[in-house]
């Protein structure tokens, strides 16, 4: 800070904050341990003076969304945010083309994009040229700054010694295109870089003109730990399964009750391997410690399965733990207005701390009709949720996920007859209201009660249905569901 000061010009000191020697993916410590552990780094750092956090060689999603809670929580407590002292991320790609817990670029991305961070880049693990392809991805998809820190080159032995072999003129060469072609914003020198390296891309950037990055896209997803899964899928809604869910399936509340943590895991990537695209996962259940649960399953599952997950439970603490628990971008499940907006608020601020995505349910403080019944008044508590969500919390539109609520049609009752034809016309309007928003629901609800066979062809047309009104997305059973050509046309006009 002295040193800057006494330099004069635009010099920055960047607090380096790096991985450590445990994995909260792994499972070698968990996430309170790390939070405390960051947060004694992080004010140190800010006692000292930095200008900005820098969150470098970063190995698992997990452990960066771990550090950028930390570093939020501690500038909040200065009265501060991330507009005042910027929050950086560099992760460590290695040469398999993945940081080392598995994630691909894109799933970092993924899970950084709604969250404060400034810029994001790459740092150690290997040289420039092996850095390429993922600073061409970042170019194109990531909507803020782009940093590249290389080693010099892979090392190589020389004479029982490791060098590092890029010399400063050819690594200062192979960055100016990442800068004048692809726009990168910040670069530098990791391991086995010299002065000599630091001051030849000095000169390079004195003669640079970067590129301008005016054309990014990124397509609204959630992530696993291992890779991004787009909000909207092509010809399909997104796919969320069932199973994994207490209360939804004999054979996982079974599992659970035996605290048979491996098969769990079978059945999770049972779902991924049958079409899902996305895992609900739901440990409400009474008697048990729910927090523990989740962690042990959502730990185990994140790191062994490869779709993202949602967090389902009607306990903020249950949630809370699911995400703390998990890689990657999440999707919360969920919020309503059923107990006011106190509890709306903090399940949306809870998933925005972790830059999840989250399910509102059409459910309001209403005394005479909470959960809305009518198409109308579906559109009219979503309104209301949408307005605070984006308004009060700052959400995008993208990642709501409205559910309209799915209640049984075969109940036998008056009342219920309409409900699915309620939440068709509920899911149109909807849908016209918000074009940007998801659209998701329970699909299995409609069909409680009834046979097995007349549960897969109602849900088969049920979908069908929804999906023409704009549902973009729905917590189904993938291969219970059948194409409409394979229903009999008597079956499916019933
Ligand atoms: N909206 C949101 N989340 C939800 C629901 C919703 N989460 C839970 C539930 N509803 C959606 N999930 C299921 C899961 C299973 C079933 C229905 C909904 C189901 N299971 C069979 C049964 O109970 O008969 C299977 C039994 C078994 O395999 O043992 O029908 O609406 N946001």
């Amino acid at each position: 800070r002295a040193a800057c000061q006494a330099a004069g010009g635009q010099r920055y000191v960047l607090g380096s904050i790096g991985p450590g020697t445990r994995l909260l993916t792994l499972g070698q410590t968990d996430w309170s341990a790390m939070h405390a552990s960051y947060r004694t780094q992080i004010e140190g750092l800010l006692d000292g003076g930095v200008d900005a956090l820098l969150v470098e060689t970063c190995q698992d999603p997990l452990q960066i969304r771990c550090a950028v809670h930390a570093a939020l929580r501690a500038l909040e407590d200065r009265g501060m945010g991330p507009e005042q002292l910027p929050i950086m991320v560099s992760v460590t790609v290695e040469t398999t083309g993945t940081l080392l817990v598995g994630s691909e670029i894109a799933a970092v991305a993924a899970t950084l994009r709604r969250l404060p961070v400034a810029s994001l880049g790459l740092n150690c693990a290997t040289g420039p040229a092996e850095m390429t392809p993922h600073v061409e991805w970042l170019a194109k998809h990531w909507d803020r700054p782009v940093s590249v820190v290389p080693n010099a080159g892979l090392p190589i032995l020389v004479d029982g010694r490791t060098e590092y072999p890029l010399q400063a003129e050819p690594m200062a060469q192979r960055m100016s295109g990442f800068v004048g072609d692809l726009g990168v914003s910040m670069v530098g020198g990791c391991c086995g870089t010299t002065t000599e390296h630091i001051g030849a891309l000095r000169a390079m950037l004195d003669m640079a003109s970067p590129a301008s990055r005016s054309q990014v896209s990124f397509a609204p997803s959630t992530s696993s730990v291992f890779g991004a899964v787009e909000h909207r899928q092509q010809n399909s809604v997104q796919i969320v399964g069932e199973r994994t869910n207490a209360s939804g399936s004999r054979a996982f509340k079974r599992l659970l009750e035996a605290e048979d943590w491996d098969a769990i895991v079978e059945l999770a990537s049972e779902q991924s391997a049958d079409g899902s695209h996305v895992l609900d996962v739901n440990v409400d259940y009474a008697g048990r410690d729910n927090v523990r649960d989740m962690r042990e399953v959502v730990s185990r599952i994140a790191k062994g399965v490869d779709i993202p997950l949602m967090i389902d439970s009607t306990q903020i603490n249950t949630i809370r733990a699911g995400l703390e628990s998990c890689g990657g971008r999440a999707i919360v499940n969920s919020a309503n207005l059923e107990e006011g907006e106190p509890k709306f608020d903090e399940l949306c601020q809870l998933a925005r701390e972790h830059g999840a995505a989250i399910v509102l349910g059409c459910i309001d403080d209403d005394p005479e009709e909470a959960m809305a019944r009518t198409a109308e008044r579906k559109l009219e508590v979503a309104t209301r949720m949408f307005e605070r969500a984006t308004k009060v919390h700052g959400f995008q539109a993208e990642d709501l996920f409205f559910d309209p609520l799915v209640l049984p049609i075969s109940t036998g009752m008056a009342q219920d007859r309409r409900s699915g034809l309620e939440t068709i016309e509920g899911v149109r309007h909807i849908a016209k209201a918000f074009p940007d928003a998801q659209i998701t629901c329970g699909l299995s609800n409609v069909s409680f009660g009834l046979k097995p066979a007349a549960r897969v062809v109602l849900n088969s047309v049920f979908l069908h249905e929804l999906q023409s009104a704009g549902l973009t997305s729905a917590i189904m059973h993938a291969s219970k569901i059948l194409p409409r050509t394979r229903i009999e046309d008597l079956h499916w006009e019933m």
